[in-house]
C-alpha cells in the first residue's frame, strides 16, 4: 500500500485542508494530537485513526465509533521507557540531580555546597493510575526497597500493593505520589489542591500521563506555599508552553514530553501504528485497537 501523506494542513492551511478533507482515508494522530469530532465531521471518507502513543485521550473515539472508524494505538511497546522516566523522574527531584548539574555547571562547587537532597530507597511510592505503565513502575520501585500502594477506578486484587480508593487517601500515605493514569475528562483535574496538601510539605509529585490529570494552577501554588516538597513533570497543562513560575523553581524538575522518547521505542511505536494502517487496508485484523 502506497501512502500519500499530508503533514497537519488542517492547522496550517485550513482551506488547502477544506479542499483535501474529502479523499482522505486514514488519519496518523501523535499521542498528544487532537482529533475532535468536528475534524472527523470533515472527512467523510475516513476509515481508520492510527494513534502513534498508548494515550488517545485527543481524539473523540465516541465520534469516531458512530462513523465506524476505528481506532489504534500503541500500547506495550512504550511500558519500559515510560516506567524508566517515571522513575528517573522521581530519583532526579528527589535527589536534585537536574539542580546539582546545574550548580556544577555555574562553577558554584568552589563556593559552596548543594543543599540535601531526600533519600528514594525504602520511602514510600503511591502511583495514581495501575495499568501496564503504572505495574511496570511499581516492579521497578520494589528493586529501590520502596513500598507500593496505589488508587485506581477499582482494586486490583491480582496484586499485593495496598489499595486506596482515592487520590487524596493515597497521598496521606506516600512520600512520592507517581501519576500515570489515562488523559481525558474522567481524569481532568484529578491531582487538585486536597490531594497536594495531603501529599505534605515532605511529598513529592511526579507526572508522567497527561498534563490534563494535574491542576497545574494548584500545583503551582502548592510549591509556592510550601505545601510540597517538590514535583518533577514530564507533561503540561498547554503543552509546549510551561509556565514561567515553574521553570522559575529549583526543587521542580521538567522535562519536554519525553516518557517513550528513546530510538528503540520511537521504531517500536511506529511499526505498530503503521502495522495498523497496514493492516487495516490489507483487511486483515488490527494489531491494536483501543479497548471498546
Ligand atoms: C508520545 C505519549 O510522546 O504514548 C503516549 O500516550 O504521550 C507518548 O508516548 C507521543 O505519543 C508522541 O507523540
Amino acid at each position: 500500500m502506497a501512502y500519500v501523506v499530508h503533514d497537519r494542513v488542517h492547522q496550517s492551511d485550513p482551506v488547502a485542508f477544506a479542499a483535501l478533507a474529502p479523499r482522505i482515508r486514514a488519519v496518523a494522530a501523535s499521542g498528544e494530537a487532537k482529533v475532535p469530532r468536528a475534524l472527523i465531521d470533515q472527512m467523510p471518507a475516513l476509515e481508520i485513526i492510527s494513534v502513534f502513543g498508548v494515550g488517545y485521550d485527543g481524539i473523540d473515539v465516541q465520534a469516531a465509533r458512530e462513523r465506524g472508524v476505528p481506532v489504534t494505538n500503541t500500547p506495550d511497546v512504550l511500558t519500559d521507557d515510560v516506567a524508566d522516566m517515571g522513575m528517573g523522574l522521581l530519583l532526579a527531584v528527589a535527589r536534585r540531580i537536574a539542580q546539582a548539574d546545574r550548580f556544577v555547571r555555574a562553577g558554584e562547587w568552589s563556593h559552596g555546597r548543594m543543599v540535601l537532597g531526600r533519600k528514594v530507597s525504602g520511602a514510600r511510592l503511591g502511583i495514581v493510575g495501575l495499568g501496564r505503565i503504572g505495574l511496570a513502575i511499581a516492579r521497578r520501585a520494589e528493586g529501590f526497597g520502596m513500598s507500593v500502594a496505589y488508587t485506581a477506578r477499582h482494586e486490583k486484587p491480582a496484586t499485593a500493593f495496598r489499595y486506596y480508593p482515592t487520590p487524596q487517601a493515597l497521598a496521606v500515605q506516600v512520600d512520592f505520589l507517581m501519576v500515570i493514569t489515562p488523559g481525558g475528562d474522567a481524569t481532568r483535574g484529578l491531582i487538585n489542591e486536597q490531594v497536594l496538601t495531603a501529599l505534605g510539605p515532605q511529598g513529592y509529585l511526579i507526572n508522567v500521563a497527561r498534563g490534563s490529570v494535574v491542576d497545574q494552577g494548584a500545583l503551582i501554588r502548592a510549591l509556592d506555599q510550601g505545601l510540597i516538597a517538590g514535583a518533577a513533570l514530564d507533561v503540561f497543562e498547554n503543552e509546549p508552553r510551561v509556565p514561567a513560575e515553574l521553570c522559575a523553581r529549583d526543587d521542580v524538575v521538567l522535562t519536554p514530553h519525553v516518557g517513550s522518547a528513546t530510538w528503540q521505542t520511537r521504531r517500536a511505536m511506529a511499526d505498530l501504528a503503521f502495522g495498523n494502517l497496514q493492516a487495516h487496508f490489507a483487511g486483515q485484523p488490527l494489531l491494536t485497537p483501543v479497548p471498546q
